[in-house]
């Protein structure tokens, strides 16, 4: 008998396969019930699957550094592959802790490391999405999981659209068919259980921000909105360094906590259009608008090139610019006008009044113009960079950097106010913070801290 009979013939005696008729947990009446955790009882058999999930690992050429385990049943299996391959083992909670740490995955691993994903059942395939995308989050590199038996219930499809390979032991036509050779089920049992699982199969409900993100017509404005309240963030992290390659670094283990990165595209040594690509599909994956702070202040035709094209091609990549109306209302016409040759949504941040030491943009005049503009403008003026509340309309995202929570500024003529004072004082929605958290010794910490200082004040005067 082949080795893996063998483990389905084991597998059906301890009882993990039930067949008859079972109320699942979503209420639908099951044929089948598959229940894995009963192989811990069985130190035989869950030496041998391990030992199928390391011929899997063997023969698939998967290189990894860590292995993460999914609660509960993967866990003792994954265990034993560690030590198998001498490989650090993670694991992802079910529930970030809400003292100390907040730890989400447990273990140690460095930025960037490949980590595997060992679950013992996959449906559809959402547990283990849930754990790449923790994993994810964490600067983790998730393209693979191994499981002992897939249901084919769609969840290859799943982890297919999300980049995850499944690779597995058992599939459950698989399971069926031997138990039928070797007279354990009827045929029609079988024929019942395929027809079952045909019938169901269960593509997984899309989460709107994702329906939002493939759809490119969705309205910038919205889609900012909608990632500011579902991730509870209106952090801006002003990335203002001069590595690109560092700038993607940190924004895979930053990404989850703000709603917005903010970049100077022309402070960059090592920009390319292939690297400026990386950051947009991480701001896409972690669910962050990704800012240009331009500071366009030339004529309309001017502008629309220095947009779209040159080196950094702007318009290609960054969700919002941000634009001085200086030079007066066609500068946004521009800039509109420009953007209507991209696929996605895009959008503009008026500059209205600057946070630095005798900024002339602080006049009543002046920023009576920008509101204006941005009035006449506003389906792709979704916003202004203030220091103030300018209006009451909601339409309008105020953004305010100058923001730190131990400083008052620097030596030249930077003016700092407290995440407090920006939104209560100031009317920010979004604050905009950069070296407070870059200079920091813990910058992944620090943006934890800034996210929820600023998140807490915002709901607390806004009752989001
Ligand atoms: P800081 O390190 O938090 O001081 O960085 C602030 C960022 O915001 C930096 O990129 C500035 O270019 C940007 N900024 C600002 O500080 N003040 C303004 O009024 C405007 C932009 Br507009």
């Amino acid at each position: 008998m082949g080795a893996i009979d063998q483990l389905i013939l084991q597998l059906f005696d301890i009882e993990a396969f039930k067949f008859g008729s079972f109320k699942l947990k979503s209420g639908i009446q099951s044929p089948i019930y598959i229940d894995l955790r009963v192989i811990i009882s069985y130190p035989d058999i869950l030496r041998s699957v391990a030992n199928h999930m390391n011929n899997i690992l063997q023969n698939s050429n998967v290189s990894f550094n860590e292995i993460c385990g999914v609660p509960y049943t993967a866990l003792p299996i994954a265990s034993i592959i560690c030590v198998d391959y001498k490989r650090p083992m993670l694991l992802r909670r079910k529930e970030a802790k809400n003292y100390g740490t907040k730890k989400i995955i447990e273990g140690k691993f460095r930025p960037n490391d490949r980590c595997i994903i060992i679950e013992d059942i996959v449906t559809t395939g959402s547990s283990v999405i849930e754990t790449a995308e923790s994993l994810w989050a964490e600067g983790l590199q998730v393209t693979d999981a191994i499981v002992l038996i897939d249901r084919e219930q769609h969840g290859e499809k799943n982890l297919q659209e999300k980049n995850i390979r499944l690779h597995r032991v058992l599939k459950i036509s698989e399971v069926l068919d031997c138990l039928v050779r070797h007279g354990k089920i009827t045929e029609e049992v079988s024929k019942n259980v395929s027809e079952f699982i045909h019938g169901n199969q269960m593509q997984l409900p899309t989460l709107k921000i994702e329906i939002e993100d493939k759809n490119i017509s969705i309205p910038i404005r919205q889609r900012f909105q909608t990632i500011i309240k579902e991730k509870k963030s209106n952090l801006c992290l002003s990335a203002d360094l001069t590595s690109l390659d560092e700038i993607i670094e940190l924004s895979n283990l930053i990404g989850k906590n703000i709603c917005m990165l903010k970049i100077h595209c022309d402070i960059l040594t090592d920009f390319s259009m292939d690297k400026i690509q990386e950051l947009k599909d991480v701001s896409r994956r972690l669910n962050f608008l990704l800012l240009e702070d331009r500071k366009f202040a030339d004529i309309g035709n001017t502008v629309a090139l220095q947009y779209t094209k040159g080196l950094f091609q702007i318009a290609e990549w960054a969700d919002l610019v941000t634009v001085h109306v200086l030079p007066g209302e066609g500068i946004v016409q521009a800039l509109e006008q420009a953007a209507q040759t991209i696929n996605e949504s895009r959008g503009c941040l008026l500059i209205a009044q600057m946070s630095s030491k005798g900024a002339l943009t602080n006049n009543e005049d002046y920023v009576n113009g920008v509101i204006k503009c941005a009035e006449k403008y506003s389906d792709f003026v979704i916003g202004f960079i203030s220091q103030s509340r300018l209006t009451t309309s909601d339409k309008y995202l105020h953004c305010t950097p100058g923001v730190h929570l131990t400083n008052t500024g620097d030596q030249l003529g930077q003016q700092y106010v407290t995440p407090r004072q920006a939104i209560d004082g100031r009317g920010a929605d979004i604050v905009i913070v950069g070296r407070a958290i870059l200079d920091s010794i813990n910058r992944v910490k620090t943006a934890e801290a800034y996210q929820q200082e600023c998140y807490q004040v915002y709901e607390e005067l806004r009752k989001i």
